[in-house]
């Protein structure tokens, strides 16, 4: 792409797409606040249970103080949305690369019941991700898993009729892709407008009985297609201690969902642990509303929560087939999942298979680092005289690697946060099939492959940790 001279004229004004990612995650926190009392009071949880994880332990404080993450700590992770449509995934995705956020990943949730495949959009790049980690775990509805036809049809001629961007937002979006940016001035309008797709709409688009005969199909169908747009489901900050706000959960009045998805508690934790405050039950209006008015057309409708997350090394690929294998295990005891009465000690006691010190989890290839150079080497960098053994290195103390944090999702954890959260008690069962390639001809592109990004994580670090050793670099 060649710049246009008036791109590169106004290229200095245009605040970076960290920035406007930041703007927007910020005005979403606000927004949902209000919308979700009872998300201000997980904030409030979750403020506390990190003051007393820090204040435990002075050495991950100094840590966390000294590579940026405390500043953020209080910044939210993720959220999540369902939306109905390819056009709407599509202009989803153009919308969201506007912050910086590209699609990661293909997860498959019809394997758990849930009718939909999603991705993540999320930065991509380490110093954005540090800038910012927020990102959208984002859902599309399947409803070729609608079994009735007619039904089916209804659904997606409703979902034809909505538009769910402000004409001002898909004008923004068209400039930031000619332009490459947006000033601040319209970054700020970029962000109000985009709110607006995300926001919640307490009146239905369809009829009671619509709405109850799509609920029947399944309640996430009834959550996606009758309403306005994809309100935001939830927002996600981070916690230190989830096993501290899990427990604390209940005595703050939330209603926790009953296990902690993901591995169990370890010395050195993996990939990602959630838990969330069930969905609350919140007063809709149907269209036939007044024509109707003791029916159940003021109706009830639940899909948002608050969740929070605890993140941990990222996984190769034989780390996470490991991961698979052992979770598989835990679930499949009475073919339970995750409903067994003494799940969490089974998990901890299969996960005694997964090495747990981070030398053992590098040596053995199971989960991802970043090599840097300690600080007796910066001080005395003997160059040219390493060998490139980086194995050797480390036990000289001239390397140190450091776990990369894995900043991706879980299809059977997101399926679990799913379930938990629609409000009912029905499990539905689909032919589990991944449809990676209908889903990215629905987006637009292709995601990325998320062990990739670790992968080129790890390699570059290690070439420039070896490459400043050998003096072959400045
Ligand atoms: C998304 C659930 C998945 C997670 O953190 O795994 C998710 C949804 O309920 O729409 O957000
Ligand atoms: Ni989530």
């Amino acid at each position: 792409m060649s710049a246009t001279p008036h791109a590169s004229s106004t290229a200095a004004r245009f605040v970076s797409s960290n920035e406007i990612r930041t703007r927007f995650s910020r005005a979403m926190s606000e927004m949902y606040r209000k919308e979700v009392p009872q998300y201000g009071t997980l904030i409030d949880l979750v403020a506390d249970v990190n003051a007393v994880a820090l204040q435990a332990d002075p050495e991950l404080r100094q840590r966390m103080s000294k590579s940026g993450e405390l500043e953020r700590l209080d910044v939210e992770r993720h959220g999540a949305i369902r939306v109905g449509s390819a056009e709407e995934l599509a202009t989803l995705r153009r919308l969201f690369a506007v912050m910086g956020m590209e699609p990661v990943g293909y997860y498959d949730l019809s394997v758990a019941g849930v009718p939909v495949h999603s991705t993540a959009f999320r930065p991509v790049h380490d110093e954005a991700l540090l800038a910012n980690p927020f990102r959208v775990f984002t859902s599309l509805l399947r409803l070729e898993l609608i079994a009735d036809e007619a039904l089916r049809a209804q659904a997606a001629e409703i979902l034809q009729r909505r538009r769910i961007f402000t004409p001002r937002a898909l004008e923004l979006i068209a400039q930031a892709e000619r332009d490459g940016g947006l000033d601040s001035g319209d970054a700020d309008t970029f962000v109000q407008q985009a709110l607006e797709t995300f926001r919640w709409h307490s009146d239905a688009t369809v009829d009671a009985a619509t709405y109850n005969a799509l609920q029947k199909a399944h309640r996430l169908v009834a959550d996606v297609v009758c309403f306005k747009g994809p309100h935001i489901n939830h927002l996600t900050p981070r916690t230190l201690d989830i096993d501290l706000a899990q427990a604390d959960m209940p005595t703050r009045g939330m209603d926790a969902k009953d296990v902690v998805e993901g591995p169990p508690q370890r010395a050195c934790p993996i990939l990602l642990r959630q838990t969330s405050f069930k969905a609350l039950k919140e007063a809709v209006r149907f269209t036939d509303a007044d024509a109707n008015a003791n029916a159940d057309s003021a109706g009830a409708h639940t899909a948002r929560f608050g969740e929070i997350e605890q993140r941990g090394v990222a996984l190769t690929r034989k780390g996470r087939a490991l991961y698979d294998e052992l979770l598989g295990l835990v679930r499949g005891i009475d073919s339970a999942g995750s409903a067994a009465p003494d799940y969490a000690h089974r998990l901890q006691q299969v996960f005694t298979q997964f090495p747990d010190t981070h030398e053992q989890l590098r040596r053995q290839g199971l989960a991802f680092y970043r090599y840097r150079l300690s600080e007796q080497a910066q001080a005395q960098l003997p160059r040219g005289a390493a060998e490139a053994d980086l194995e050797a290195l480390i036990d000289k103390g001239l390397v140190q690697a450091e776990p990369i944090t894995y900043e991706d999702f879980l299809p059977v954890s997101a399926a679990g946060i799913f379930q938990s959260n629609l409000g009912g008690e029905e499990q539905k069962q689909y032919q589990a099939h991944a449809a990676q390639q209908v889903f990215e001809g629905a987006l637009g592109a292709s995601v990325h492959d998320e062990i990739a990004l670790y992968e080129a994580s790890e390699q570059q670090s290690r070439a420039q940790v070896l490459a400043l050793l050998s003096g072959v670099a400045a």
